[in-house]
């Protein structure tokens, strides 16, 4: 391999701090780019992650004492241009991978403020490095990361950021159809359809990986204390299923918001790591953006309780099961199938939902179960406040798709 430079923006995160490691374990010569704003909001809304998490100047010597090797640290804001210009001029890199966003759906629907704050700092951030790249690093390649939940739940299945399309008597390959379900999610929306404009105009690189929910933990950050990733269980940025195995630990009811038939997309933590590296050794041509579904399996809410349910069961735990008011504004039952084979074909070898893997997660749920704070677990923030009873509940559905009568479409004359 070509010793690549990569310049990892927000290195310091849960998907950042595994993908930094593994790359650089891999050979690449690695820099993190952070402002560090996750440890502040973590600290601003009471919160901390399950895993004592040093800073991330300890993290990276660490990191040099036990591998023998360097990771540059830039500590800057992308939606700041002259910070990211200046780190981007003097690392010279050969692929952006960008992670650096606020990425909690529930934190985006606090109120107005977090909206606004969600999708001004995320579409400004990866604007900015798209314009650096214009300017300061037009061979560079950008891996940015995206969410399956830009696609939303659709009735038909979802391809891989790319639909084709009859109309008229006319085909075209299209864009993809979006549907996100929060304002975080829209912003990803919005970050798709820039770094695909400036693609087209510039001819920029890019592949936008929608990554579906993100479990476990990976290899390089595990048996060191100053090397451990975090790993949030809380109602804002805890993930599903790290919030289940927690719960299931701690005595706390297993979550599952409403009836539990939300079928999402998943992916280990190791994968995720594989899928960014795959990319970064495959970019796509000058002018296009490629778009990979970064997810392995999918299931249903209900299907992980179920999961964590017996694994903790078998382990003398005795977890329950509890369906709480659902607080999001999101279908309970839906058709649901995506695609996924892109990164297969480029040879990811996916680590699938063993009860091994849920065992590795209650292991390091037990180890750190004195850190657990009851108080954070709850998810307070509601997507409508009031939405049931102004029926919300049509929502566990999908509406039928009346096909228009023809006979009142008037024909569009030229
Ligand atoms: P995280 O919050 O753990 O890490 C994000 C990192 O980015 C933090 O260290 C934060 O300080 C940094 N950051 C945020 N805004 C920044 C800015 N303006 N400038 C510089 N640094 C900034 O999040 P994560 O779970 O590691 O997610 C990383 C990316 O992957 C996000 O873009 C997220 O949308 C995407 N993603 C995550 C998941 C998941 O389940 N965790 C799933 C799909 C996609
Ligand atoms: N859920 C529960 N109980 C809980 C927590 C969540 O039933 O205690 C449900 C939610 O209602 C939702 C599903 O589980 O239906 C997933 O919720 P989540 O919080 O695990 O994931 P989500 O909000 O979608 O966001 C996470 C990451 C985000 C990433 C996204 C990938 O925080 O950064 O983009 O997963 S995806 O879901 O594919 O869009």
């Amino acid at each position: 391999m070509a010793k690549k430079r990569v310049l990892v923006v927000g290195g310091d995160g849960y998907c950042g701090w595994a993908t930094a490691l593994h790359l650089s374990t891999l050979g690449y010569d690695v820099a993190i780019l952070d402002n560090l704003i996750r440890r502040h909001w973590d600290a601003t809304h009471g919160i901390d992650t399950l895993t004592p998490i040093v800073p991330i100047e300890r993290r990276i010597a660490a990191w040099q004492r036990k591998s023998g090797r360097t990771i540059e640290l830039f500590i800057a804001d992308v939606a700041d241009y002259g910070a990211l210009a200046r780190a981007i001029e003097a690392y010279a890199p050969d692929t952006i991978v960008h992670f650096g966003e606020q990425r909690s759906a529930p934190f985006s629907m606090i109120d107005r403020e977090h909206a606004v704050m969600t999708q001004t700092v995320n579409v400004t951030g990866t604007l900015n490095i798209l314009f650096a790249m214009r300017d300061l690093a037009p061979e560079a390649h950008l891996v940015k990361l995206g969410t399956m939940g830009e696609y939303g739940t659709p009735n038909i299945d979802i391809e891989e950021g790319y639909i084709e399309i009859q109309h008229n008597g006319r085909r075209d390959v299209l864009p993809y159809p979006k549907q996100p379900g929060s304002f975080y999610h829209l912003s990803k929306v919005h970050d798709s359809d820039n770094i695909s404009f400036a693609c087209r105009i510039w001819g920029l690189r890019a592949t936008d990986l929608n990554q579906g929910v993100v479990y476990g933990n990976s290899d390089e950050t595990a048996g060191d204390p100053e090397l451990l990733n975090r790993f949030d269980y809380d109602g804002l940025f805890g993930t599903v299923l790290n919030r289940f195995c927690v719960e299931a630990v701690v005595g706390y009811p297993l979550t599952v918001h409403g009836a539990g038939g939300q079928t999402r997309s998943f992916i280990d933590l190791r994968d995720t790591v594989a899928c960014v590296e795959l990319s970064i050794a495959n970019p796509p041509d000058p002018g296009r953006l490629q778009v990979f579904n970064q997810f392995t399996e999918q299931f249903s809410v209900l299907e992980l309780a179920e999961r964590v349910h017996r694994v903790a069961t078998r382990r003398g735990l005795t977890p329950t099961i509890e369906h709480r008011e659902n607080p999001r504004v999101e279908r309970e039952a839906h058709y649901y199938n995506a695609k996924n084979t892109s990164l297969l074909a480029l040879g990811l070898q996916p680590h699938l939902l063993e009860d091994a893997t849920i065992d590795a997660m209650l292991d390091l749920a037990e180890r750190y179960r004195d850190r657990v704070d009851l108080a954070q677990i709850a998810s307070h923030v509601q997507w409508a406040p009031g939405a049931r009873a102004r029926g919300a509940s049509n929502l566990h559905a999908p509406a039928p798709i009346v096909p228009p009568d023809s006979t009142n479409l008037t024909p569009l004359r030229r």
